[in-house]
């Protein structure tokens, strides 16, 4: 996966998305493919916070894990094998407000519908009002929500403090999610779970609901 990552680290979007399509004619599993488009990710940050890269490169990183997800994406649900027609639970997932990454967030909706979630996706930068409004309408079992940068926490927080002022925190399991989630976070934010991995996410879900 070394070519595929220094690729997309580079900025070599064309050969990106050519080795991405080898791997899978390869019979590559996806999941693995996704890791290396994270492993780059890592490093186009890490590269940020140097100096070295500008957000320009944030940009055109964000559009290469896009199309590589599209390409990934027919063969996620393949790799499950058995496409699960039995409806998992509902799922509320939002990037919180102040927040406008929607990378991973797009990922863990699609991964949950992939294990048999029906996902309702408000979108980023969504307000905490806004959130509880919609779970009001849309009554989900679980409550997703995103965010990557530490701004995000208070947000986060916020919601959670919305539910518990409208009596409806016990109705909805919350998981959080993103790079910077651990379990201090999560226990400030008053967030049942958390999750740095898309698919840790879908696990404890899939859990809860017993699938
Ligand atoms: C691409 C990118 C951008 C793109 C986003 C494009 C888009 N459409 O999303 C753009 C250019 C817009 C951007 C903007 C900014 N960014 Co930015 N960005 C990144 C970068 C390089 C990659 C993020 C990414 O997509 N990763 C790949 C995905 C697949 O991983 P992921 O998001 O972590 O998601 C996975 C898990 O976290 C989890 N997950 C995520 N959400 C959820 C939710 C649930 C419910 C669950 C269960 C799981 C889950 O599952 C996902 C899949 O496995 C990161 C660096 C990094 N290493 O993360 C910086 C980074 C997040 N950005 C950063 C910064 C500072 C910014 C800006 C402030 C820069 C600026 N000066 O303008 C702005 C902020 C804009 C805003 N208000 O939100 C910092 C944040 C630092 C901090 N501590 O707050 C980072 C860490 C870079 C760095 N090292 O400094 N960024």
């Amino acid at each position: 996966m070394k070519e595929l990552i220094d690729a997309v680290v580079d900025m070599m979007e064309d050969k990106a998305y050519e080795l991405t399509r080898r791997y899978i004619d390869e019979g590559k599993a996806a999941e693995e493919i996704f890791s290396a488009y994270q492993a780059a990710m890592e490093q186009i940050g890490q590269r940020f916070e140097a100096g070295t890269y500008f957000v320009p490169e944030l940009i055109m990183a964000g559009e290469m894990m896009k199309t590589g997800a599209e390409i990934i994406k027919p063969f996620l649900s393949q790799e499950d094998g058995r496409k699960e027609t039995r409806k998992t639970g509902k799922f509320l997932l939002a990037t919180v407000e102040g927040d406008i990454h929607d990378i991973g967030k797009d990922i863990v909706g699609m991964m949950m519908q992939v294990n048999g979630f029906e996902v309702m996706d408000l979108g980023v930068d969504v307000p905490a009002a806004t959130i509880v409004a919609e779970a009001r309408a849309f009554q989900p079992d679980i409550i997703g929500l995103s965010g990557l940068l530490t701004l995000a926490f208070d947000p986060m927080k916020k919601c959670v403090d919305h539910l518990t002022e409208a009596g409806l925190r016990a109705d909805y399991k919350v998981i959080i999610g993103g790079a910077q989630m651990d379990r201090q976070v999560c226990g400030h934010i008053g967030a049942d779970a958390f999750a740095t991995d898309a698919m840790a996410g879908v696990n404890i879900c899939k859990k809860w609901m017993g699938a």
